[in-house]
């Protein structure tokens, strides 16, 4: 039998084929299956055309899309920066279809606007961490071949270190001839998305792996859409009158759906900040009336004593994800806010969440099951699946999955069609899912398995705990004993006592053989610009 080639299977809208010539082959994809009837797009598709142009051309233009400390735009406002951003970078910039084009930005309405521009116009979007150095955004500009670059001016020193980088075009930046705002202005005509084909890639997305090479994910215009059409009606319920609003940058792709994919989608709107600290983004939910919040744990838990401070009084929803939540985190910020938090796992291969739970359906302590249009299982070392009770390696599938940009590490993540998170997972009779830790992070003390995450769990119930990270130290007669990195919460001293006091604590709560036998305190935990904690660095420390 004579397969299609990938090239050949659609007609892709791409005169520059790169990003199709360097997914991986077929055969090293996962299996990709379209379980609900929302799922199933038309051939052509642009996902803009859905996400924007849809709403304006169903009269729904006047209502607010975005929020911004800067700006605030309708539909309208937003799909006319749009086309015009557009205009520029298939005209001023002479770019063709399929070209690369690298953005970087703060949160806020304009960095979004060119994220969507650049898909409109049927390029490839590859969004940057604002927080990168010139050596790994050199990395990315080199690995996805970026043909051009659109930057906030606030934004450029690092970017212009790098030798022979693309051309770049600055916004924020509207006293300049050269800058994207006057080049904009001689733009008045509308722009048509460019017809692309559903499954031509348009975001490239790069992991924020906290060790190694960054890996480029590859998406498609029917993904962007595929996301916004699982988590957010099923397990979020989101609904046109919902204002988004949250931490995680665009370049993250928790941040890139939660705070402008699925507010567009269902014509909400979507709060853009910038500089975010818990004061000022519970201060921003109370000014902006925000009903929806996506942050990551710690930031949660740094919220939870201010709560009080604030009319939160709008506030409907709050999901967690990028790492594990502690049951002790879910329920402080309930006894603050009547708030049952939405844990929900995802992850760049993957787009965005896959197994989560809201309402009713959350169980303490469990991830909770796959979100509809995702499948999961536990596999074993082997690959086999196992059953409730048996800790073992996340397996996923669903409409959205793992393409790694020319990577050998793509057969890593893709075994038998389903994807590999690299979590270690449990399930219960019910199907429920709960989180163990990273496969490469269980601790395995005097032969005994023991997941930081359940030792940070108890420790962070202590009253003078505020933050904590717990991994495996080698020591020479346990193989590795656990070791607790405590942050203290503002006037509490660090003491032997205390360490006596947290291990006696722990071996209260859960089986005395998991205690920390070493505590180590520290004024601020090593995390990534996404909030996960950088176990590699405490064990070097
Ligand atoms: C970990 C979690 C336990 C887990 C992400 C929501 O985090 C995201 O993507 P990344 O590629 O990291 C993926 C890894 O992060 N993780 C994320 N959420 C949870 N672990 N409980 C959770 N709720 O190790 C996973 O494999 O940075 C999250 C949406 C989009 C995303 N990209």
């Amino acid at each position: 039998m004579t397969s299609l080639s990938v090239a050949e299977s659609t007609h892709s809208a791409h005169v520059d084929s790169f990003a199709r010539d360097h997914l991986p082959p077929r055969d090293e994809w996962p299996e990709l299956v379209f379980d609900l009837p929302d799922l199933r797009y038309p051939a052509r598709l642009n996902c803009v055309g859905e996400l924007l142009d849809k709403h304006v051309a169903r009269g729904r233009g006047g209502r607010t899309a975005l929020f911004g400390e800067h700006a605030t735009w309708t539909y309208a406002e937003l799909q006319r920066q749009v086309d015009r951003i557009a205009h520029v970078l298939r005209t001023d910039m002479k770019l063709v279809t399929g070209n690369r084009v690298l953005l970087r930005g703060a949160n806020c309405p304009m960095m979004a606007a060119c994220i969507l521009a650049v898909l409109k116009a049927g390029l490839v979007a590859v969004p940057t961490m604002p927080l990168l150095r010139a050596r790994e955004l050199g990395v990315i500009l080199d690995k996805a071949q970026v043909n051009a670059v659109l930057c906030a001016r606030t934004l450029a020193g690092e970017l212009e270190q790098v030798e022979g980088h693309p051309p770049v075009v600055y916004f924020d930046d509207p006293d300049h001839a050269d800058g994207l705002e006057v080049l904009m202005a001689r733009h008045e005509e509308a722009f048509g998305a460019v017809d692309t084909a559903a499954d031509d890639v348009c975001l490239i997305s790069f992991t924020s792996g906290t060790t190694g090479i960054p890996k480029g994910t590859m998406h498609f215009h029917r993904d962007v859409l595929a996301i916004c059409d699982c988590f957010p009606p099923h397990t979020l319920g989101s609904r046109e009158d919902d204002i988004f609003i949250g931490t995680p940058p665009l370049a993250f792709t928790f941040g890139l759906g939660g705070l402008l994919l699925f507010p567009l989608r269902v014509g909400a709107a979507g709060v853009l900040l910038e500089k975010l600290t818990p004061e000022t983004l519970l201060a921003a939910i109370q000014r902006y009336r925000a009903t929806v919040c996506f942050t990551a744990p710690t930031f949660y838990r740094q919220m939870t004593p201010l709560v009080p401070r604030y009319d939160l009084g709008s506030l409907q929803k709050c999901v967690s994800a990028g790492e594990a939540l502690p049951l002790a985190t879910r329920d402080a910020w309930k006894a603050a806010t009547g708030i049952a938090m939405i844990d929900g796992i995802g992850a760049t291969e993957i787009l965005h969440i896959f197994i989560s739970a809201s309402g009713d359906a959350i169980r303490p302590g469990a991830t909770g099951k796959p979100v509809p249009g995702y499948r999961a299982c536990i596999l074993d070392a082997d690959g086999q699946p196992v059953g409730p009770g048996v800790i073992g390696r996340l397996a996923v599938k669903g409409p959205t999955g793992c393409r790694y940009l020319a990577d050998e590490r793509q057969r890593q993540y893709v075994l038998n069609g389903w994807n590999l998170t690299g979590d270690a997972y449990e399930m219960d009779g019910d199907g429920y899912f709960y989180y163990r830790s990273r496969t490469d992070d269980m601790i395995i003390s005097a032969g005994y398995n023991i997941a930081g995450a359940e030792v940070e769990d108890v420790l962070l119930r202590h009253p003078a705990v505020a933050e904590c990270g717990v991994v495996g130290r080698t020591d020479e007669e346990r193989g590795q004993i656990v070791e607790a990195h405590v942050v203290l919460k503002p006037g509490i001293e660090a003491s032997d006592e205390l360490v006596r006091a947290l291990q006696d604590f722990a071996k209260a709560h859960i089986a005395p053989y998991k205690y920390p036998r070493a505590v180590r305190f520290t004024d601020k935990l090593p995390r990534t610009e996404t909030g996960k904690l950088q176990r590699f660095k405490l064990r070097e420390s």
